[in-house]
């Protein structure tokens, strides 16, 4: 690094603005699963929106490109530097303040770098509730959350992280700031600029700040394990409980026998609800903001109904809180069980809704001429049609051999998505990782639009260069 610019860098953003221990630097350069690492010219992490921007403002006058990082729990390599060492690499986890709570007006305003779960923590010490809940939420920041436009397990209730969000604060290429900090339920003033950078991946400009819409605290909820004959029964089982409980229904994870095979192999304190193996399983969740509403009574009715036409073949409702918890423990691990089973290959797909079970039928018959003997760690939030369908290796298959047809698999995986008329990434976005695949998949006008975009804001293109396009 020349001393100048470093200098320059820490005028700015003070010595504890930067990290140069190289170890500390580690968990910056490589993302949580050891799938992707880089080298960094610098990572540097300012401790306010100013900083942010001269930081930018310096970069952008020496050519130097930036990636922007929260809490590097994304799935795709979009927040890793690539191998050059000529990038920035700027995280903004030390910009952890709540700006302010309005729980008259249900919004909170946060700075980019809070992580999730204090904001879920916040709204409710507030008596009021943030939806967004995803397996990495102990750790993911609320910048990483617009940028990937995150999902999660409410989205069949609440929607996608753009439409929990009311205005954002964005550092622009140059070093501009826009603050779009409104809480304004209406705004047709133009174009909806917001929109532009949420979901961008950080290729259009460094999001600092974010108003986010609170909503009513449920004040009742029911949980349920359901062991299901197939995929077909969770497509009509999902169809009965929306009929009969409405938008009470705030979570429907489907989940094949493989993936609770590994979670109880592998998380600790995490076992088999049920004494018999079943091939599918079904997580589903009512909440409700009156208390007195008898959740469990709603949902057993609908089971037992399901029971009758043979769509439920065992099922348990949680008697307490701690059941929820260990219910949803079992649900969330599988991501990390599967790291314990040699290599695996992740794929986030979005299909409609009642095209799941074809689709699972249709893309196992193709793996399986592909690889025989493929485990399948198939599962996902069917209320968004989004699926998990992450494969590892054959047991008996070595590594190298697994990792050999890994792109075919993939291929043909998305090649089925595409002919059901599907989505390659439903949540998790592009990065580096599908970036290659969505050229292929996406039309292309609608590549030509997006580079058109990002010419056009991010003219010398230093913004997370690499990620998406
Ligand atoms: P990072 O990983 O640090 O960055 C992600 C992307 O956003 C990068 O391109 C980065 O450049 C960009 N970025 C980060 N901060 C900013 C900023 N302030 N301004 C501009 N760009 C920025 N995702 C889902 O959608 N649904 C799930 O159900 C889900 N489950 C998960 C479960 C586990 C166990 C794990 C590990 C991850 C899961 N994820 C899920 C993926 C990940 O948690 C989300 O993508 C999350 O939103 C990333 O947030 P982050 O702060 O870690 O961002
Ligand atoms: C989930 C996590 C990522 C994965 O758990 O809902 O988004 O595929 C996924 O491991
Ligand atoms: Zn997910």
């Amino acid at each position: 690094v020349d001393s100048a610019f470093l200098e320059q860098i820490e005028a700015i953003v003070g010595p504890q603005g930067l990290v140069t221990d190289p170890i500390e630097a580690q968990s910056y350069l490589a993302d949580w699963r050891g799938a992707y690492s880089g080298v960094a010219r610098l990572i540097v992490r300012p401790s306010n929106t100013e900083q942010v921007s001269a930081v930018m403002t310096l970069c952008a006058r020496a050519g130097i490109a930036v990636v922007p990082q929260g809490g590097n729990t994304g799935l795709c390599g979009g927040s890793i530097p690539d191998s050059s060492g000529d990038q920035v690499v700027m995280s903004l986890t030390r910009m952890n303040r709540v700006i302010e709570v309005d729980p008259l007006n249900d919004t909170i305003t946060v700075e980019a770098g809070v992580v999730l779960q204090r904001i879920q923590d916040v709204a409710l010490e507030v008596n009021r509730f943030f939806p967004l809940s995803l397996g990495a939420q102990g750790s993911c920041t609320v910048g990483g959350n617009l940028a990937t436009n995150a999902g999660g397990t409410a989205v069949l209730r609440y929607g996608n992280m753009r439409e929990l969000t009311l205005g954002i604060e964005v550092v622009l290429p140059d070093g501009r700031i826009w603050n779009g900090l409104r809480g304004l339920r209406k705004d047709n003033t133009g174009y909806d600029l917001k929109q532009l950078f949420i979901g961008a991946e950080g290729t259009l400009g460094i999001i600092t700040a974010a108003v986010l819409r609170l909503y009513p605290q449920p004040k009742a909820v029911a949980t349920a394990w359901v062991a299901i004959p197939s995929t077909h029964a969770a497509i009509d089982l999902i169809r009965l409980v929306q009929s009969q409980c409405g938008d009470r229904l705030t979570g429907f994870e489907l989940m094949s026998r493989v993936s609770v095979e590994f979670v109880a192999q592998h998380i600790p304190g995490c076992k088999d609800v049920f004494a018999n193996a079943y091939p599918w399983y079904v997580l589903m969740e009512l909440s409700d903001t009156r208390a007195d509403t008898n959740l469990s009574e709603m949902l057993e009715q609908s089971l037992a109904q399901a029971f009758e036409t043979g769509h439920v073949l065992d099922a348990v409702v949680a008697a307490s809180k701690a059941q929820v918890n260990a219910l949803w423990a079992l649900r969330e691990g599988i991501s990390e069980a599967q790291n314990h089973e040699g290599p695996s290959l992740k794929h986030d797909i979005s299909i409609a809704v009642t095209q799941i079970p074809d689709f699972i039928a249709t893309v196992g018959q193709r793996l399986a001429q592909i690889v025989p003997d493929l485990r399948l760690v198939t599962y996902g939030h069917v209320g968004d049609g989004n699926l998990h369908y992450n494969v590892s290796k054959p047991i008996e298959l070595d590594s190298d051999r697994f990792k050999a047809r890994a792109d075919e698999l993939t291929e043909a995986i998305y090649q089925t998505t595409a002919e059901f008329n599907g989505s390659i990434s439903a949540e998790h976005g592009l990065g580096v990782a599908k970036r290659d695949a969505a050229r292929r998949y996406k039309a292309p006008l609608e590549l030509e639009l997006m580079q058109q975009l990002k010419r056009a804001i991010d003219p010398n293109g230093l913004m997370n260069p690499g990620k998406v396009l």
